[in-house]
């Protein structure tokens, strides 16, 4: 009796029920239907995904039906992978479920808004966040407040409804919002740190932050450029006047 004891799993099973068909059956069902839960939780991070896109895209077409420039210059949408999620929950040292996945990681969906200039970021945060549906959960404005090494951009935490067949669910997105330049920078900064798997020398994150220095300098420079013309246009004739209308009639209303 002890020996068989012995031999048991930690729940309990033997190897000679463990390998029997309906244990086995058993056992398969189980995991289903914990990766049919997780599939599901996935299901609403990405339609929070695909509504926050359209809702940006949206904006984007009508800034350029009113004044014939696109503020986004593009969006790029990613569903933090199982492996990232599971490894956060470590590091947070939180036990793993759904309910603590869903508390404890707000960037499981993730967009990142490319903007042509950075009077555009906040134009599109303002209007994004008014909308009634969505709830603004924190701001961090690395832009403002740039980190240590040079990082720059707006963060937006917002929780934003998803419609089910059966239910509507508040689900949680990132949002990432930054000029070209800034993502120009927090790219190769991404790729040289995660990449190689090297901690910055002082060297190279001086020169890192150097160039992110430059690269803010540069954004203000040109929204300055893009201010200036905008003040300094001629007063339109009438003819000219009826082919900018036209053009804006022109403009692609996407869809
Ligand atoms: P990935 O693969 O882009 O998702 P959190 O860890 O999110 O709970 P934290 O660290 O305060 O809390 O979040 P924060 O500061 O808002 O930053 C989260 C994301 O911003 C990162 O996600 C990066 O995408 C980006 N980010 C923040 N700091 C830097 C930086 O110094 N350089 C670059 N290139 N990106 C940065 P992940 O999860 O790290 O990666």
């Amino acid at each position: 009796m002890e020996e068989k004891n012995e031999l048991m799993s930690s729940d309990g099973l033997s190897p000679e029920s463990l390998l029997s068909g309906t244990s086995v059956l058993a056992h398969a069902n189980n995991l289903l239907d914990t990766m049919l839960e997780f599939k599901e939780l996935m299901l609403g991070y990405s339609a929070a995904i695909r509504q926050l896109r359209t809702k940006l895209e949206i904006l984007d077409t009508e800034f350029e039906v009113r004044y014939r420039r696109n503020p986004i210059s593009s969006i790029q949408t990613r569903l933090k992978s199982q492996t990232s999620i599971m490894e956060k929950m470590r590091r947070k040292g939180i036990p793993i479920s759904r309910d603590n996945i869903e508390a404890n990681i707000c960037d499981i969906a993730g967009v990142r808004v490319i903007c042509s200039y950075i009077d555009d970021i906040y134009k599109l945060a303002g209007a994004l966040t008014e909308q009634t549906d969505i709830e603004l959960v924190a701001k961090k404005d690395y832009i403002e407040n740039p980190k240590p090494n040079g990082y720059r951009s707006l963060h937006l935490i917002v929780k934003v409804p998803v419609y089910f067949s059966d239910s509507v669910k508040l689900v949680c997105a990132e949002i990432q919002i930054r000029t070209i330049a800034m993502d120009f920078w927090a790219s190769l900064e991404h790729q040289i740190r995660y990449k190689q798997h090297l901690t910055h020398s002082e060297e190279i994150s001086l020169q890192l932050k150097k160039s992110a220095d430059v690269i803010a300098y540069t954004d203000q420079l040109m929204l300055n450029i893009r201010r200036e013309i905008d003040v300094t246009q001629p007063e339109k004739t009438d003819v000219e006047q009826i082919v900018e209308k036209l053009k804006r009639f022109d403009a692609s209303l996407g869809g």
